[in-house]
């Protein structure tokens, strides 16, 4: 498998929107990293990072929750959708690396149809989640769009979120992969039975160790020209990411989210990424940012590592 150049150009892009998910903190997100000096370390791994701020989101108070419950607040979604696709795909146009922060997972929806859009369909996604993000209005629980907008970015769903930039399907279906399920819907699973999506759960990395994901990794390579990642932090261990949107008690460890990142970091042509559903409110240590970033230097073909970090904090 190719080796690709690690990327060394990068744009800053705040998405500090919570109306998609029902948990107090993830907004502060984007924020929270420029505090936590998220560019000088990005610099410090050899990505020089520049900070195009933050998609204006509505105040949550503010914003109508609208007439559909199965879809929550859709229409500022929606909005704030849109207006980071653009900038991403402006971010693309230019040459440089979106990395884009949120705010909850629905982060993603705009994320990636702006990537999507600027190479013409041609894209893979590498998606880590605990949960499925594979519920439409007429499956979800609980009408919070959080839990949509990976179905919606392979079609499935509502038109207003399928037709997020373009009313274009954003990724194949057989170009997803998910990593790192453990709490599916039972429509979920009912979706990747039916469409035969790729997934790699908990329950398989149990049953057959990492070894079965390296190749799905290559083939996924091997079939676009171009991957996003979106990396949602409840996939990672509690022990690890105490600051997620909902912390997860089964997730990753540290070793096997940082092995995989490397791998596709390395054998991936990483067009940009997402890392959503940072909540610094229950993240005291600012442990779960300092992984967060360390799995965006990861991610795209660099290290930024603990040891170096500990040393400068304690020189
Ligand atoms: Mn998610």
């Amino acid at each position: 498998m190719n080796n690709h150049a690690p990327k060394n150009s990068a744009t800053l892009i705040g998405v500090p929107i919570n109306v998609g998910a029902n948990n107090l903190g993830v907004d502060f997100g984007p924020n929270a990293y420029r505090y936590q000096n998220i560019i000088p370390k990005l610099a410090s791994a050899g990505i020089q990072t520049t900070d195009a701020g933050n998609i204006f989101c509505e105040e949550r108070w503010k914003v109508d929750v609208g007439q559909n419950p199965k879809l929550r607040y859709v229409k500022e979604v929606v909005r704030i959708a849109n207006d980071t696709a653009k900038l991403v795909q402006e971010t693309i146009a230019q040459g440089n690396t979106p990395i884009v922060v949120g705010g909850d997972h629905t982060t993603c929806l705009g994320a990636v149809s702006g990537a999507s859009v600027a190479v013409k369909g041609n894209i893979g996604l590498i998606y880590f989640d605990a949960h499925g993000d594979m519920n439409t209005d007429q499956t979800t629980p609980s009408g919070n769009i959080h839990g949509m907008q990976l179905a919606s970015l392979m079609g499935f769903g509502a038109h207003e979120l399928t037709s997020v930039h373009a009313d274009t399907i954003k990724v194949a279906k057989e170009n997803m992969l998910h990593i790192g399920g453990c709490d599916f819907d039972q429509t979920e699973l009912d979706l990747v039975a039916r469409q035969k999506l790729n997934t790699f759960s908990m329950q398989d990395l149990m049953n057959h160790g990492m070894a079965p994901l390296f190749p799905m990794i290559d083939a996924l390579a091997k079939q676009v020209e171009h991957v996003w990642i979106s990396l949602d932090l409840d996939s990672i261990d509690a022990t690890y990411a105490p600051g997620a949107g909902m912390p997860n008690k089964k997730g990753l460890l540290y070793r096997e989210v940082l092995a995989m990142a490397q791998y596709i970091g390395k054998h991936c042509n990483v067009l940009g990424l997402d890392v959503v559903e940072y909540n610094p409110l229950q993240d005291p240590d600012k442990k779960t940012a300092d992984l967060a970033t360390e799995l965006i230097a990861a991610l795209l073909g660099r290290e930024y590592s603990w040891y170096s970090n500990y040393l400068s904090r304690n020189a």
